[in-house]
């Protein structure tokens, strides 16, 4: 009986070989060792790149491996037993930045004193006022206001000079406060002589930028634009913030500059291997993420209040808008939040969890806490195929299970306090590894700006 199967299994594995000429030879598959097919083998891709939506032969994060690397080797590898691992080699691009200037002014002390800067001039020309540091929460900028003025004030804030590239680009974070007029210009000179302001020649570059004016008070010191610079490829340029105001006739807007960085996207192409198992049909990516027995997750460790949310093995990701869960503290306690308060569009930020196996009795719960409540922004879901990548979170299959939990619609004026959300019964996904994502999606504009804190995430059995 065992003599005849093997036979069998030989015929057949013969006939698929002579029927087709792209099964290749590699260790293990010859006669001496079937019908043991070959469980392990490391391979370079040698399909065919997507090049037409990466624009080279390379893989990327929105173009991966694991989308056509199953087929291709489906099309090589296919009479393997089912369990086989494929390791296979391929060429992966990531832009990486070259930046060749940038100020945080993290060393601009002290508060309310002149900014002054190695490389960097402040210069008054009209009035007495100068660019000036200013702290807020725990972030440290340049700061401009003829607020209090009796007359004129203009005052220069001009960068180091820098050599451009092709390909070069301008970027800042500014915020305004108290608008009453424009008074800033954006401006850029390639003979400015690091004296005098008025015999060099400056174009204004304003327009490429946009700083969005609150009706009243301050806005959010966020990134307001960016300027190619590759007009002036091989010439040293010196960007300057030029305020103009006047104390007396209400031209007075507070300006606030940080983070002035000019950079050039370049490729970097690097080896890098997936792995991929065969189901005896086909060829699976297998996620490289780690697949934990529970989680149970406090937020404490060290932070920097406001500072993007980064834990091991969980993804922040934002997919509209430019805001991401944050790092915040109270009272002793570390918790991640998001909020879309005074951001200028759509703002849809993900918090996943890293991947857990399901086993029988296990539950999820949440602390939350809400503050300024004026809108639902806040969704719980749950996902079985989500591939570790951001760009195959909108393709992923997401239940939404924030029905399960109970996540409060007050306080309207206030913030609330930290406290339990209630608990969901995972039994529905038992022998399934799931990801459970917090969902923020609101905008600025129509005043769905929620605040949503969370802490202590437990997927397990209690
Ligand atoms: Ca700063
Ligand atoms: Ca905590």
């Amino acid at each position: 009986m065992k003599k005849i199967l093997f036979i069998t299994t030989l015929f057949t594995s013969a006939l698929v070989l002579s029927s087709c000429n792209h099964e290749p030879d590699f260790p293990g598959l010859d006669e001496a060792t079937r019908p043991t097919a070959v469980k392990k083998i490391t391979v370079d891709f040698a399909g065919t790149y997507p090049s037409k939506q990466t624009g080279g032969n390379y893989f990327t994060e929105s173009v991966p491996a694991s989308d056509v690397i199953p087929s291709w080797l489906s099309s090589k590898y296919y009479s393997l037993d089912s369990a086989s691992i494929a390791t296979v080699a391929y060429d992966y691009m990531e832009m990486t930045q070259e930046v060749s200037l940038m100020q945080n002014f993290t060393d601009a002390a002290p508060d309310k004193a002149p900014t002054e800067i190695d490389g960097w001039y402040n210069i008054t020309t009209k009035g007495s006022k100068t660019w000036v540091n200013r702290a807020y929460s725990g972030n440290i900028y340049s700061q401009f206001s003829a607020y209090g003025e009796p007359g004129e004030s203009v005052g220069w804030l001009i960068s180091p000079r820098v050599l451009v590239s092709n390909g070069m680009k301008l970027t800042f974070d500014a915020c305004i406060g108290n608008f009453d007029a424009t008074c800033l210009q954006i401006l850029v000179s390639t003979n400015f002589n690091g004296i005098n302001v008025a015999t060099a020649t400056w174009v204004d570059k304003s327009s490429a930028f946009t700083i969005p004016a609150p009706a009243t008070g301050y806005g959010t010191l966020g990134p307001v634009g960016t300027l190619d610079l590759s007009s002036y490829a091989g010439k040293n340029i010196s960007v300057a913030f030029k305020y103009s105001g006047d104390g007396v006739n209400h031209k007075t807007t507070t300006y606030q500059i940080d983070n002035v960085k000019i950079y050039k996207d370049v490729k970097s192409v690097t080896k890098k291997t997936d792995n991929f198992k065969f189901d005896g049909k086909q060829w699976n990516w297998v996620d490289p993420a780690p697949v934990y027995e529970s989680i149970n997750q406090t937020f404490e460790r060290p932070v920097t209040v406001n500072a993007e949310t980064t834990i091991d093995d969980w993804m922040n990701a934002t997919l509209q808008g430019t805001l991401t869960w944050i790092d915040k503290t109270f009272s002793g306690n570390t918790y991640t939040q998001f909020t879309a308060n005074k951001a200028p569009g759509i703002c849809e930020g993900w918090f996943i969890a890293p991947k857990v196996k399901v086993v029988p009795n296990m539950k999820l719960s949440f602390d939350v806490n809400v503050g300024y409540y004026n809108a639902d922004c806040l969704q719980v879901l749950i996902s079985t195929d989500f591939k570790s990548n951001k760009d195959k979170i909108s393709s992923a299959t997401w239940e939404d299970v924030t029905s399960n939990f109970t996540i409060p619609q007050t306080p309207t004026t206030t913030y609330g306090v930290i406290a339990p959300a209630g608990e969901m019964s995972l039994a529905k996904y038992e022998g399934k590894i799931i990801n459970v994502a917090f969902k923020y999606l609101g905008t600025g504009p129509n005043v769905k700006t929620t605040t949503y804190q969370i802490d202590n995430v437990f997927v397990g059995v209690k």
